[in-house]
């Protein structure tokens, strides 16, 4: 994130008039079911930090030795639950078995190509105690970081918590990250130990992981070994004697219990590397304590998590989404979460839908990439099954363009469900501002206000909060238990990162702006602000404006030198279905963003291309489309970048990937 470049107010031209109250029928049964329990909630918290946050951890976190004092120190270097002692696996697994819930479901697992697992919370206990058994003999015990590089199987669920179980910090490293993504962050965290696969399926081809383990370790000389899970019975695994080892042959005999080791409230429970847009990779340290609070009470409150409830977050566990709402929220809460391995387009584009009717899902939790490329499809994949079982519906990852929130609402929710719209990040560790489900009316757009014991704001360059519908820095006032600690073995750029810009607050590098009824306005990363002959325009705008035309399912909005305005407006625009765009459509589409939002708003330029490039966790690289724009050489790193050949095609010609 640039800090040298002004980030002056950010205009706002669209806006968003429709509501939804949340069905009666829901907020009769919410776990937060009304309006003065969360003013009361907000009021405590903000008052008394302390003392709010040392009562919900009392009441919902299982100690091995309770704490001194709830809060210590105030932001960067603030401190949870100092003195305590607790074990992440606990709060997951073993409280759950001495009540009925020993035999409940806790993960119901699918893989790509059609086999089925459930486990059990005994089961899984039984498991996690076996693998802890194995990390002991491995020499793998507290203060070790252990990489996981997995596909979407148990085994990863499973490896997690074991690691959780002996003390280890584990680093999880996205499968679809190449050699050189693993071995950079094995060295960064020191890793010991990597837990991997012979590979995985995606869209019915193999992914082939332990081969790139193999090439990452000539990269990584703190690596001592290596534990390999078969998944797709790949023959030419090379295992590499007294260095690599199989899964299954390290768990034969192993016994299933195994005592939990009590780490400090603070201990690092993961690292999980983030990519800025340049520089190395940021290693987010999250604590035990503090981090499990947050996932849990999060998953509690947003997702109004139920114990019938059969929850499904779409998200790779590789991603944060995938830490704290496949695993730890859930589980902390005693739920039933769903994990599918692969493509939501595989055997074709109603695999999703299909295993929300098998399941019975009742809640599902994805992003707006997904959404988009649902609309895309077509309606008929969803229409062709039974989603009635589905009560609630959310979204995270990037600003959702209110056509995709409608159309969700519509065609996935059948009008019935309320969406909860979740902005959150990797540093923040759980939800910080989304609808509470049984009590805020929603706009599609808006991720309405923040959770109990969450104090957001808008401010302007200098710190000042900004008035209504003004579009400023979005920041964090006051620690929250959940918050990233520091970036791993580097203090100063943390400080830097988050701190730096405006003292004593959390700037998380969003634009947003509030309306005069208190809901927050994501307008997308302050990087992409467009600053059109001085306006200072939100991409997330004209993208809305861009997809709210029928023919259009997903636009990439960016700026680029322009003689008089200084930044014209340029827009990558893919269309619904496969026709080709007719020859009057780029001017219809420049009219139609001029009418949705004003003149100056009115696109400079509309390039129609097949897809726009994303991050490998669904989010739009506009970094990469204002090279293009530009007519620049692409720079800086593009490894985070789903499918290299967009970024090939919109370029018309070769690149060499790096
Ligand atoms: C959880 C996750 C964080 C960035 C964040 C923001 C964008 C996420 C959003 C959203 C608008 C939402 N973002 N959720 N923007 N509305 N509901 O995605 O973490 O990968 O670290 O990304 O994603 O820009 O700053 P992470």
């Amino acid at each position: 994130m640039s800090t040298s470049e002004s980030h002056g107010n950010i205009e706002s031209h669209l806006h968003e008039t429709r509501h939804f109250a949340p069905p009666e029928e829901f907020a009769r049964q919410a776990n937060i079911g009304s309006e003065e329990q969360y003013q009361a909630m907000c009021t405590r918290a903000a008052e008394d930090p302390a003392g709010f946050w040392g009562e919900i951890a009392l009441d919902n976190l299982t100690w091995s030795k309770p704490f001194d004092s709830a809060m210590q120190g105030d932001m960067p270097d603030t401190k949870w639950f100092v003195g305590g002692e607790i074990n992440a696996s606990v709060q997951c697994l073993d409280r759950h078995l001495t009540t009925w819930r020993k035999n409940k479901a806790a993960i119901i697992w699918e893989g790509e190509p059609g086999d089925k697992r459930v486990l059990t919370y005994q089961e899984l206990h039984r498991q996690v105690c076996k693998f802890s058994n194995v990390l002991k003999q491995l020499g793998v015990g507290k203060g070790d970081r252990v990489t996981l590089y997995m596909p979407m199987i148990p085994e990863l669920a499973i490896a997690m918590l074991a690691c959780a179980r002996v003390g280890a910090t584990h680093s999880i490293i996205f499968g679809g990250f190449s050699a050189d993504a693993v071995a950079e962050r094995n060295n960064d965290a020191q890793a010991k130990l990597v837990i991997t696969a012979d590979g995985g399926w995606r869209r019915g081809s193999e992914i082939l992981l332990k081969k790139a383990v193999d090439e990452s370790l000539d990269k990584s000389p703190t690596i001592e070994k290596v534990v390999v899970v078969k998944r797709i019975n790949y023959p030419h695994v090379k295992m590499v004697p007294d260095r690599d080892y199989w899964w299954h042959d390290l768990m034969e005999g192993q016994p299933g219990e195994f005592e939990a080791e009590p780490v400090d409230s603070e201990h690092p429970l993961f690292i999980l590397y983030t990519s800025g847009s340049t520089g190395k990779p940021k290693g987010v340290q999250h604590s035990t304590a503090g981090y499990m609070l947050g996932a849990m009470m999060t998953t509690k409150w947003t997702f109004d998590i139920k114990e019938e409830d059969t929850y499904w977050c779409t998200a790779d566990i590789g991603w944060i989404t995938g830490h704290s709402y496949i695993v730890y929220g859930p589980l902390a809460n005693g739920a039933t979460t769903l994990m599918y391995e692969g493509a939501p387009n595989w055997p074709d584009e109603g695999r999703f839908w299909s295993i929300v009717e098998a399941y019975k899902v009742n809640t599902f939790y994805t992003a707006p990439t997904a959404i988009r490329a649902f609309i895309k499809w077509g309606d008929q994949w969803p229409k062709q099954h039974d989603l009635s079982s589905l009560r609630l519906l959310g979204t995270v990852g990037e600003p959702i363009n209110p056509q995709a929130w409608m159309w969700y609402h519509e065609v996935i929710g059948d009008e019935k469900c309320p969406i909860v719209d979740t902005w959150w990040q990797t540093e923040t560790g759980g939800h910080m501002l989304a609808p509470l489900p049984g009590i805020q009316t929603t706009t599609p757009g808006s991720c309405t206000r923040p959770l109990p014991g969450v104090v957001a704001d808008v401010v302007d360059e200098q710190g000042n909060s900004l008035g209504p519908n003004e579009g400023g820095l979005l920041v964090i006032k006051q620690p929250w238990p959940h918050m990233l600690r520091t970036l791993w073995n580097d203090h100063d750029r943390f400080l830097d990162t988050y701190f730096s810009k405006l003292p004593g607050m959390y700037f998380a590098g969003d634009g947003a702006r509030k309306d005069e009824d208190g809901n927050f306005w994501v307008m997308g990363r302050v990087d992409d602000v467009l600053n059109v002959s001085g306006h200072r325009l939100s991409t997330m705008e004209v993208e809305s404006a861009l997809v709210s035309h029928d023919d259009v399912a997903e636009a990439a909005v960016v700026g680029f030198p322009h003689e008089l305005k200084g930044e014209g407006i340029c827009c990558f625009v893919t269309l619904k279905g496969d026709a080709a765009a007719p020859a009057a459509l780029e001017d219809e589409l420049k009219k139609h963003v001029r009418s949705q939002i004003g003149a100056i708003a009115t696109p400079d330029q509309i390039r129609f291309t097949v897809a726009v490039p994303k991050t490998r966790s669904g989010k739009i690289m506009r970094r990469l489309l204002r090279d293009i724009a530009a007519g620049r050489e692409t720079v800086g790193d593009t490894t985070t970048l789903e499918d290299y050949s967009v970024l090939m095609k919109l370029r018309g010609g070769e690149e060499k990937e790096g």
